[in-house]
């Protein structure tokens, strides 16, 4: 039997407690909460309240816990710096799991704070009340507990260590339950301007994953001739251009790498690998790869040895768990690499060059199509841009020009690739960093996510532009095996009503509803001058009318051709 818990008095206030909690995390550099309303979270808010007009930190409001998680995974990405979500006890905590997730695969930072009630009304039946203090499972970094009416002092030493990750455990999100007993509300002679902020100092963040970037790549020490290709996967960053630049090596990067630009990198590599597979010795990886089976096939191919670059515990896989050798040494990272013999940098390059017309002859050069999207929204330079999972990243991976200069930081939720979120991500991103931010999604994934456009009133707006390339339904199935057990007919219409889920949405009058600005693109020009007169503080929702009913007969012919392509004589 469970004890019987009496209600308790005793111990510090609500209040006293959501204070010590913000302030620690100010002194920390942690600068955004995101918070969305309830009332056993009301100490948080008020003290939230108080350290925002003391200038200490940005609150940001959200109704909807999951599209306030999300938001915080975005607000994150773009400062570095980790941010706290609040809301109250019961299911606004469970709202918060997918974003939980998201970061556990990405290592990202996110606060969970998530309000409770005190132990004496667990199990009672009393309203909103449940047993969330390890709520998130294995997919926080820790889960810590502040019992009613304690200091909150060693939870919150123990949340930052987890927050910030070390030589053992890559950075990532933490969840801190906070017991409130009532009252819930402030002193009745304290006001919003309190002077207690006046004192706490704003840190600044630092995690040992920040100090990591910038490599400085030795020479190699022997004068090994291989034929190696560096293959940057998602958050791989600009270091794995700079070794494939060093080498003098081929670099096939995916968007979301942030390694995507000079002539080493290969624009077109992925349906290439299939040419030049037998020719590979070598792969050096950074970063995760997630995009596609070719590269799949690439990393597991038996006559490849490989190695990925991990200078700090990846988030994304359990050690022992892949093929590819770790390495954390520069030095031994080059010499597994050794160099390029002559001409084999410029073979994937005339491949890739012959490649750009064959792609551009099955394009309908009047029709914006995913991969015409995409070149667009790449040479407009987006500040901030943000893919949502499905076609639209795959139709970057093919297209964006890697010889387009400072390219946008690209972004995208590639920890679990949900379609969930994406909107809100976007909100984050451009709350965070202050700069135009575009996020390109499919129509289905701007469906799972449109409540997220809802912004209440009061609330300063960043700058978002939600790009729906709306095909009428999830088309990537179509590219998979179910696009073949569709056209057998073998179970009938089922392939399109349970996998494509086709819809008909009214985009302008959701856009209307929300209050974002609608706007309607049939051309590349129109996309491209649109892209570059948004005003600070727009929210527009753009639509971009297309078709899925030629994408797989399009996929296959495009892999086929690209494929047959003989390697380049010497
Ligand atoms: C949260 C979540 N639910 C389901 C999926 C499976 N899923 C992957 S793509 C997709 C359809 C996406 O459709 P859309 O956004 O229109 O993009 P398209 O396939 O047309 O490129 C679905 C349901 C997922 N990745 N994440």
């Amino acid at each position: 039997m469970t004890e019987r818990v009496s209600a308790q008095q005793d111990g510090q206030r609500a209040i006293t407690t959501a204070r010590e909690v913000l302030s620690a995390l100010i002194a920390a550099g942690i600068r955004d909460l995101v918070i969305s309303p309830g009332s056993r979270s009301a100490p948080l808010a008020y003290a939230a309240a108080e350290a925002e007009a003391a200038g200490k930190l940005r609150v940001h409001v959200r109704i909807d816990e999951r599209s306030a998680s999300f938001m915080a995974l975005g607000l994150t990405q773009a400062t570095g710096a980790p941010t706290a979500i609040a809301a109250t006890s019961g299911s606004a905590i469970g709202q918060m799991l997918p974003a939980v997730m998201e970061a556990n695969h990405t290592g990202t930072p996110l606060l969970v704070l998530s309000a409770d009630r005190p132990d004496e009304l667990h199990g009672t039946g009393a309203s909103q009340s449940t047993r969330q203090k390890t709520l998130f499972g294995e997919h926080v970094r820790a889960a810590l507990n502040v019992p009613a009416g304690n200091s909150p002092a060693t939870a919150l030493d123990a949340a930052l260590a987890a927050l910030r990750g070390n030589a053992q455990a890559p950075a990532g999100p933490v969840q801190l339950n906070l017991q409130f007993r009532d009252p819930l509300t402030p002193e009745d002679d304290s006001r919003v301007e309190t002077q207690a902020w006046t004192g706490i100092e704003p840190g600044d963040w630092a995690s040992p994953g920040t100090q990591l970037s910038g490599t400085a790549w030795p020479q190699p020490t022997d004068a090994a001739v291989r034929r190696t290709v560096v293959v940057a996967g998602h958050a791989a960053g600009p270091e794995a251009q700079a070794f494939a630049q060093h080498l003098g090596l081929p670099l096939f990067a995916e968007p979301s790498s942030n390694a995507r630009f000079s002539a080493h990198a290969i624009r077109h590599y992925r349906p290439l690998i299939a040419v030049g597979l037998e020719r590979i010795e070598r792969v050096v990886l950074f970063g995760r790869p997630t995009l596609s089976r070719p590269v799949g096939r690439l990393l597991a191919a038996a006559h490849i040895d490989s190695v990925i670059w991990e200078p700090a515990p990846a988030p994304w896989y359990e050690a022992g768990r892949r093929r590819e050798t770790p390495v954390a040494d520069p030095q031994q990272l080059v010499d597994f690499a050794g160099t390029a013999p002559r001409g084999w940098l410029e073979g994937w390059q005339q491949l890739d060059a012959q490649a750009q017309p064959i792609r551009a002859a099955l394009q309908e050069p009047e029709t914006l199509d995913g991969a015409a999207v995409a070149e667009e929204i790449w040479n407009a330079r987006i500040p901030q841009l943000l893919l949502g999972s499905s076609n639209i990243v795959r139709d970057f991976d093919l297209a964006a020009d890697p010889s387009v200069p400072g390219a946008s930081t690209c972004h995208a939720n590639r920890g679990l690739a949900g379609i969930d979120g994406t909107i809100s991500t976007a909100l984050g991103l451009a709350a965070g960093s202050g700069q135009h931010t575009v996020a390109v999604m499919g129509d289905i994934t701007f469906a799972h996510d449109a409540s997220s456009m809802l912004w209440t009133l009061g609330e300063q707006k960043p700058t978002v532009d939600v790009v729906v390339y709306n095909d009428g339904g999830g088309a990537i199935f179509s590219t998979l095996e179910h696009g073949q057990v569709d056209e057998s007919r073998r179970y009938g219409n089922s392939v399109e009503r349970l996998f494509a889920t086709p819809q008909q949405m009214d985009l302008r009058a959701l856009a209307e509803g929300y209050g974002w600005s609608y706007h309607r693109v049939l051309t590349r020009a129109e996309l491209g001058s649109l892209l570059s007169s948004g005003t600070p503080g727009d929210l527009r929702l753009i639509e971009i009318p297309a078709s899925r009913q030629a994408l797989r007969a399009h996929h296959l012919e495009l892999n086929k051709r690209l494929g047959e392509l003989p390697w380049p004589a010497a």
